[in-house]
């Protein structure tokens, strides 16, 4: 980017002075905080929170400008932010509104600064075909509004590559503008993890990534005001692309590895917890061993998805670019496929115990208890309970599902026929297997002996253990046949009678 350019672009940020009102797209489970917490900020005078009046969603608009908080579970703070910035600030406009979340895209035009936090889904990950139509819909409405001096910035986790690339050009060609000439253009990606939305956002450090300095800078003054703890880390656009797609990557990568071992200790005969234990117990200088838990599968909008964004990053710059070995399998796939076999190895032990409960998949009543893919969350974004579901269903067992914070009417990815309900007794009621998916709070205190009861009292009911909620000790005494994930002391136990 020749200096001439740059000058430009910093003139029109110094005659456009402070940022001070602020766009985000994309009103979900990373642009709801970030946008009330933008609005919470003395630095800034006005946000919009934009978002498209669709049947599915449309709600939230409704809901968040009469200061409620369309996100359920646990969200410490959440709810009093939203009450508190669509209640207060200074008149503009004749509004005092400080935050407004609209479907009028045409306010972009008043924006300093506008933020994309889109989902980026993929729609066919064996090819690494991402599904960007929302993300792209999203950048147009940008380009078709802002005007010469605004910053954009994706916070969206997308392909290395695309901000200085896909995202440029269709901003320059709605617009009629030059990135980094005429416009800002950085990727500040979010950092959320549902249940601590506002705390991962001012406390995480966060990654800055412009096309170019000036675009970098601009940014750090967006996100300077809203952290609390976190640091900004300013780095080249593609780099901040790299940091996120990898930072999940090898989440999920150590996931893996923890699950494999989960199922040789399984193949073993041996209690995973204390191999668990032992290997974390190696402690001293330099010596991190991040030993993760071993479970019913990786769910959510991020690890079952970024891998693919970071190896589509590489695909694209041609076979050429990359110095690997012949045939090598990519480690990161791997991960993602053994990772995505854990609900299927969920299937497998509840088979196996109905077996030696002298039953059978087919007929058999099952109580799956956690949709949620994280435990005391709403969020069932590619759940590792739908599979298993869905696998079940098709052996011919009857499915019931339990999850205290799921709405089955907003949830995605709920299976037609699926009725998720919070009534426990009646889930658990003549249930031949229960099969726990998520460590929701509420299955941690289960007393074997009341569900015992509600599953008819006679026979061997089955429990499944997928998140290591459940003592197995205590639920083989009380009659149950017993099988969790990583649990080969426990599961070839005798029946108790
Ligand atoms: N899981 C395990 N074992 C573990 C940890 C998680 O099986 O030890 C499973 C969980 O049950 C869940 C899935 O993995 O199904 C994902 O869990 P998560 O705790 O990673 O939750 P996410 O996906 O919401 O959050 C991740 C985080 N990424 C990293 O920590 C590198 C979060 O910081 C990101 O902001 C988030 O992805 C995102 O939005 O990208």
């Amino acid at each position: 980017m020749n200096t001439n350019t740059s000058t430009k672009l910093q003139e029109l940020f110094a005659a456009r002075g402070p940022i001070k009102t602020i766009g985000v797209i994309g009103m979900g489970y990373v642009g709801i905080p970030a946008a009330v917490l933008f609005a919470d900020a003395p630095a800034f005078d006005r946000v919009y929170g934009f978002q498209r009046d669709s049947a599915s969603s449309g709600y939230k608009i409704r809901m968040l400008n009469a200061g409620e908080s369309p996100l359920k579970g646990e969200e410490p703070r959440l709810e009093d932010l939203i009450a508190k910035v669509v209640g207060k600030g200074s008149k503009i406009n004749g509004s005092s509104v400080k935050f407004i979340c609209t479907s009028d895209f045409s306010k972009i035009a008043e924006c300093d600064a506008v933020t994309l936090a889109i989902q980026t889904p993929f729609a066919n990950p064996k090819d690494l075909i991402p599904d960007f139509t929302p993300l792209i819909e999203g950048i147009r409405h940008v380009g078709r509004y802002m005007t010469p001096g605004t910053l954009v910035v994706l916070e969206s986790t997308i392909t290395p590559g695309t901000t200085t690339g896909m995202a440029r050009e269709i901003l320059e060609e709605e617009s009629g503008l030059v990135a980094g000439k005429d416009f800002g253009l950085a990727h500040a990606p979010e950092r959320v993890m549902v249940g601590r939305l506002l705390k991962n956002i001012q406390e995480h450090d966060r990654i800055v990534g412009g096309i170019d300095t000036v675009s970098t800078d601009r940014a750090c003054e967006l996100y300077g005001p809203v952290l609390t703890k976190g640091a900004l880390i300013p780095m080249s656009a593609t780099a901040a692309e790299v940091t996120k797609t990898a930072e999940n990557t090898f989440r999920d990568l150590q996931i893996a590895a923890v699950n494999q071992l989960a199922l040789y200790c399984e193949a073993m005969g041996i209690n995973f917890y204390d191999v668990r234990t032992g290997v974390d117990s190696l402690k001293g200088e330099g010596i991190t061993r991040a030993i993760l838990w071993p479970g019913a599968g990786v769910g959510g909008h991020c690890l079952t998805k970024d891998t693919y964004h970071l190896e589509r990053g590489v695909q694209q710059l041609g076979p050429d670019a990359l110095d690997w070995p012949a045939d090598g399998a990519s480690l990161y796939v791997s991960s993602r496929q053994i990772n995505d076999f854990m609900p299927s190895h969920m299937l497998n032990l509840t088979e196996s115990a109905l077996q030696q409960a002298g039953k059978t998949m087919a007929g058999a009543k099952i109580a799956l208890l956690g949709w949620a893919f994280l435990n005391d969350s709403d969020d069932a974004r590619n759940t590792p309970a739908e599979p298993f579901y869905q696998a079940a269903i098709a052996a011919g067992a009857e499915v019931r599902v339990h999850d205290p914070w799921v709405d089955p009417q907003t949830a995605p990815d709920v299976p037609k026929g699926a009725d998720i309900t919070r009534d426990l007794e009646a889930v658990l009621r003549a249930a031949d297997a229960v099969v726990i998916f998520a460590g929701h709070k509420e299955y941690r205190t289960l007393v074997p002996a009341e569900v015992k009861v509600l599953c008819g009292g006679c026979g061997h009911p089955v429990i499944v253990d997928g998140r290591n909620v459940a003592d197995p000790d205590a639920w083989i005494a009380g009659g149950f046949v017993y099988r969790g994930i990583g649990r080969g002391d426990k599961n070839q136990h005798p029946i108790v009678e």
